[in-house]
Formats: structure tokens, C-alpha cells, sequence
């Protein structure tokens, strides 16, 4: 049994199922031919995404630095359905269409927004634990990374200096068995990329990434041992991607037993059978959840599409300091 409450159990079941509508309603949106971009699923890898980010503490200064499977870690830290929808659409949004999909972040919020070159967050967000660390203050830095992210050399330069100069970090592989159609046994030799942690001199936890609460309890682990100053914390969460990279791939590389397989470990179902087998939430309980989502969703794709596109005279605004507009007063906007 876990030792979370029952308020925490419907909170990440609301996070799980919010995740997945979202991106529902996204590939709604994109048939309908609204989303800008292509769109990037984390079905069936939700429970990596909310399950460890349910286990910062913001009000301590805990920040998150989700990647494109991370939805559910931008909605768990706050980041809002509306705002998804917007970057989706290249609305007038958090970046302003400048972004899209869930490139965007609020670091008042404590989560930050990703680079494309996979692995740069890692030396990043090593640097903002550096910082905690420097002005003695509580807060955890948490990065994700892909298994095939994980191969990059930005990887092993930022979890080498957190594990060195013991910072609060924690780095959470995700381990979906694809980077586009490469499997990971392409990736690494090891079996347990866990067991990279290793040769950095710090614990290495592998976690059945659909099993959410395993997820929560390991990232709260990694998280007290980093406040208590011992260091970094490199976690492998074994899941899978659901759907191919992004839209336009078919997945056809992925054998069928194996999705149907991984069907059967769907983390929300899952976390709905141990809520109603434990008696945490009944049906009913399960039902007005779905209904209050859903009700959510309506009222945040309308605000979407009803915000207008950005104003071409701010393309430039904000994208290499604040004050550009001062310098550049071509790019006021026209009144
Ligand atoms: C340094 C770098 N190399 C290549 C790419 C192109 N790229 C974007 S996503 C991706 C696959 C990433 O796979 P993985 O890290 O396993 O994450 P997943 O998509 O499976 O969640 C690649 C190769 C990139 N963004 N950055």
C-alpha cells in the first residue's frame, strides 16, 4: 500500500487523465487541421511524466525541465490546458507563436521550457542546482531525457558535474524503447540504463515507469536525499511510446505484440484499478472526474481559438533580450 493520501491519489489521477484528454483534444484539433506543427503524443508514458513531477515541492523551489513527452509534468507544475492548446495552434500564447507544441515554460511557475538539442537541459538545469546549492537554499532541479537523448555528450557533461560537486539533481531517462525507430538495445549495451549511474558515483534506481506511484515515491526519494545535501539521483523509468515520434510516423517499426503487450500495462487504468481495488475512489468518483475534465477542455480549446494570431511587428520581440523594442523601434507595434 502507498503511503500517499487520498487527496494525493485523485490529484495524479486528475493529472493522468487531464494528460491524456489534452492530447485528445489535440488530435481533434490537428484532423481539423488547427494544430501548427506536428503533434507529439505520451500516450501509455503518463505516469513517468506526472507521477515524478507530483513529487516536487514548488513552495521549496523545486523545478521541473519537461521534454516533448512530458506533457503531464507541464500540467502537473501548473502549465494549463489553454496554454497547450495555444502553442499548438500557434496562438497568442505563452511564446507567442513564435514556439510551438509544448516548447514553452514559467519559471515562476517552476517549470522551464526545452531546447531542441536533446541533452543541453542537463548541464542547464545542473546549473540552476548549482545555484540552489550556492544560496543555500531547498530547492531540487529535475531534467528529463529520452533513452536516446541519454546518448548525447551534454548528458554525461551535466550529470558527471552535478554528481561531483553533490547537487540536488535528479535525471529521469525515460526509457520509452524508441528514439524515432531506433530501439534502445541500439542505444546502449547496458540492459539497465540505470547502471550508467555507476560510473558517476551516484545511485542508480531503474522504476516501472507505468506504475505512477513507483514513479512518485522514487522521485521523492531522489528528491529528500538531494535536499539533504548527499547529491544526484539518475533515474530510468521503463515505459513505451504508444504512438510513432510524432504524427507522421506510422510506428511500423514497432512490433504489433508489443504495443499490445504494453496495452496492458496502460498506467491509467492501472492507477484507476488500485484507487477503486483500495477503495481511494469509486466509479462515481471516477466519472464526475472525467465529466469535470472534460467540461475544462471545452472552455480551454474555445479560449484557444478564440485568441487571435500573434502580430507580425512582435516576431522579434523578447527573442534575444527584454528592451529589444527600445533599440529597434521599427518593431513597435503599429497603432
Ligand atoms: C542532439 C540532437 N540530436 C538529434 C535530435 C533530433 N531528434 C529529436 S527527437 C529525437 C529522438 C529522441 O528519442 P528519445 O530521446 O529516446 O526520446 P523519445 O522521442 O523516445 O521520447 C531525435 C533524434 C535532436 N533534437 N537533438
Amino acid at each position: 500500500m502507498s503511503t500517499l493520501s487520498r487527496e494525493q491519489h485523485h490529484r495524479i489521477h486528475y493529472f493522468l487523465r487531464l494528460t491524456r484528454m489534452v492530447e485528445e483534444k489535440l488530435g481533434n484539433l490537428s484532423a481539423q487541421g488547427k494544430v501548427i506543427g506536428s503533434l507529439y503524443r505520451s500516450l501509455g508514458q503518463e505516469g513517468t511524466a506526472v507521477g515524478s513531477a507530483a513529487a516536487l515541492e514548488p513552495d521549496k523551489g523545486d523545478i521541473a525541465a519537461p521534454i516533448l513527452r512530458d506533457l503531464g509534468a507541464v500540467l502537473t507544475m501548473g502549465g494549463t490546458p489553454t496554454e497547450v492548446f495555444q502553442q499548438y495552434m500557434a496562438k497568442n500564447g505563452p511564446t507567442r507563436g513564435r514556439e510551438l507544441n509544448i516548447h514553452f515554460g514559467a519559471p515562476e511557475r517552476n517549470f522551464i521550457g526545452p531546447v531542441s538539442m536533446l541533452g543541453e537541459m542537463i548541464p542547464l538545469m545542473a546549473g540552476i542546482a548549482l545555484g540552489f546549492k550556492m544560496r543555500k537554499q531547498p530547492g531540487v532541479a529535475l531534467c528529463y531525457i529520452g533513452d536516446g537523448g541519454a546518448s548525447t555528450g551534454p548528458t554525461h557533461e551535466g550529470l558527471n558535474l552535478a554528481a561531483v560537486l553533490d547537487l540536488p539533481f535528479i535525471l529521469i531517462i525515460e526509457n520509452n524503447g524508441y528514439a524515432y525507430s531506433t530501439p534502445t538495445d541500439r542505444q546502449s549495451r547496458l540492459t539497465r540504463l540505470a547502471d550508467r549511474a555507476l560510473a558517476y558515483g551516484i545511485p542508480g534506481v531503474t522504476v516501472d515507469g507505468n506504475d505512477v506511484i513507483a514513479v512518485y515515491e522514487a522521485t521523492r526519494e531522489a528528491a529528500d536525499r538531494a535536499r539533504r545535501g548527499e547529491g544526484p539521483t539518475l533515474i530510468e523509468s521503463v515505459t513505451f511510446r504508444m504512438k510513432g515520434h510524432a504524427q507522421h510516423d506510422n510506428q511500423a517499426y514497432v512490433p504489433r505484440e508489443v504495443i499490445e503487450e504494453w496495452q496492458a500495462k496502460d498506467p491509467i487504468t492501472r492507477h484507476e484499478r488500485y484507487m477503486l481495488e483500495n477503495g481511494i475512489a469509486d466509479h462515481e468518483d471516477i466519472d464526475r472526474l472525467f465529466a469535470r475534465i472534460s467540461a475544462e477542455l471545452d472552455a480551454a480549446v474555445a479560449e484557444a481559438e478564440s485568441t487571435p494570431m500573434p502580430e507580425g511587428v512582435t516576431a522579434l520581440l523578447d527573442v534575444f533580450e527584454n528592451g529589444v523594442a527600445e533599440r529597434a523601434p521599427w518593431l513597435a507595434p503599429i497603432s
